[in-house]
C-alpha cells in the first residue's frame, strides 16, 4: 500500500491569518493559540501575517484575498460565532463556514477553518485555551499539515 502524509514542518512557509475583531476575546485567543502552534513548528513569526476584520461573516473575503495574493501558503480563519447574541447565528455560522470551504477548493490555497460555534461565551472560552483545548492551535496544524499534504503530493506526481 502507498501512503502519502505531510510532516508538520513550518519552518519556512507564510501563513496569513483571517481573524474577526467579534467576539475578540475569544478570537484574540484563538490568534495566540495558532501563532504559539505555527512557532513552535518551526514558523518564522516574520513570516505570520493576520490581517482583522469586523465578524465572522466577513471572514471568507478577507481569506480569498490573501489566498489569491499569492503572498501565503496557507491561510488561516480565526472566528467566534455565539448562538445567544444573534438570530442570525445560523446565517453567519452557515456562510463562514461555506465561504471558508470555497476559498479553499477555488485557490488551491490549504486554508483552515478555526471558527467556533458555541452556545455561549463560557463554551467558546473553553475552546480558546481552556479546557476544551485551542481551536486556533488546532487550526495552524491543520494549516501545516495540509501544505505539506500538498507538497507530497507534488513530489510524487
Ligand atoms: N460576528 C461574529 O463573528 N460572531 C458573532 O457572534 C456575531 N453576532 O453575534 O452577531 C457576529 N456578527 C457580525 C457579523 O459577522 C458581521 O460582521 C456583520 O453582520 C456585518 O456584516
Amino acid at each position: 500500500m502507498n501512503t502519502v502524509q505531510g510532516n508538520l514542518s513550518a519552518g519556512g512557509l507564510r501563513f496569513g491569518i483571517a481573524v474577526s475583531r467579534f467576539n475578540s476575546l475569544v478570537t484574540q485567543r484563538l490568534l495566540e493559540g495558532a501563532v504559539d502552534c505555527l512557532t513552535r513548528h518551526g514558523a518564522d513569526s516574520g513570516a505570520i501575517t493576520a490581517v482583522y476584520c469586523p465578524g465572522s461573516f466577513e471572514i471568507p473575503q478577507v481569506a480569498l484575498q490573501m489566498a489569491k495574493s499569492g503572498r501565503f501558503d496557507a491561510v488561516l480563519c480565526l472566528g467566534c460565532v455565539i448562538r445567544g447574541e444573534t438570530p442570525h447565528f445560523d446565517y453567519i455560522a452557515a456562510e463562514a463556514a461555506k465561504g471558508v470551504s470555497q476559498v479553499a477548493l477555488q485557490t488551491g490555497v490549504p486554508t483552515a477553518f478555526g471558527v467556533l460555534t458555541t452556545e455561549t461565551l463560557e463554551q467558546a472560552l473553553e475552546r480558546a485555551g481552556a479546557k476544551g483545548g485551542n481551536k486556533g492551535w488546532d487550526a495552524a496544524l491543520t494549516a501545516i499539515e495540509l501544505v505539506q499534504v500538498a507538497r507530497s503530493l507534488a513530489e510524487r506526481a
